[in-house]
């Protein structure tokens, strides 16, 4: 995450106190040296989980923060890409009211990523009991639409679920073994870092046919992951 478009990765951090800070890398990449931090906000509440993307396709990067409580705020870049400045958020909606787990606390963790590379940025969340659920952008790059969730798979058909009591997971996606498939790398509670590697993904809705047989299209696709190994 570049904050001030420099060339060089900085740090977002969120805390306990639900105060977001960024450490700006003063050195290089290969050789990364932090600065002592800057306070960006605090979010009203405790636990923010921050992640950083362009919720509303202008190009200035937004913040999606996940809150103990489990619902997500977003704060929209009043500024420049460059030199982010925010002011107010909303919570993430999903199906017109405010995407949350349950009453109580949640710690949700989101990820913004295509997941269903259709080109429009998804969610993906992560919780308290260890479980990250897909909410797939129904609306567009501009105007982000979320009617519902459903939670990632094991290939066994079990949910992928961050071992432990209240894991509280937080997790990243990247293609680790450069299949070409998104895969999921998750810290814990417990201190240990997983990988849930994604096998290849396999109809979940019919398969149109061409006349004399052929498979033209799916008209969606469901990824599944190896059981975790760390
Ligand atoms: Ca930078
Ligand atoms: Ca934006
Ligand atoms: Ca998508
Ligand atoms: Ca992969």
């Amino acid at each position: 995450m570049d904050w001030n478009n420099d060339g060089y990765h900085d740090l977002l951090v969120g805390n306990t106190s639900g105060d977001i800070y960024v450490y700006q890398n003063t050195n290089d990449n290969s050789n990364p040296v932090l600065d002592g931090g800057t306070f960006i906000l605090n979010t009203g509440g405790d636990r923010a989980s921050v992640e950083v993307g362009d919720w509303n396709g202008d190009g200035n990067k937004d913040l999606v923060v996940g809150t103990l409580m489990g619902t997500i705020q977003v704060y929209i870049n009043g500024n420049t890409d460059a030199s982010p400045g925010f002011d107010t958020f909303f919570n993430v909606q999903m199906g017109g009211s405010d995407f949350d787990f349950t009453a109580g606390y949640d710690r949700s963790a989101p990820r913004m990523y295509d997941w269903d590379a259709d080109g429009l940025q998804d969610l993906l969340v992560g919780e308290l009991n260890g479980g990250i659920y897909y909410l797939r952008n129904e609306g567009t790059s501009t105007a982000p639409v979320f009617n519902s969730s459903e939670q990632l798979l094991l290939i066994n058909g079990e949910t992928l679920t961050y071992p432990g009591a209240s894991p509280r997971s937080r997790f990243s996606v990247a293609d680790w073994n450069n299949d070409g498939y998104a895969d999921i790398i998750s810290g814990g509670s417990d201190g240990k870092v997983m990988l849930y590697a994604a096998v290849a993904p396999e109809p979940v809705s019919s398969v149109l046919f061409v006349l004399g047989g052929g498979v033209l299209a799916f008209s969606g696709l469901r990824r599944k992951f190896n059981k975790g190994d760390r």
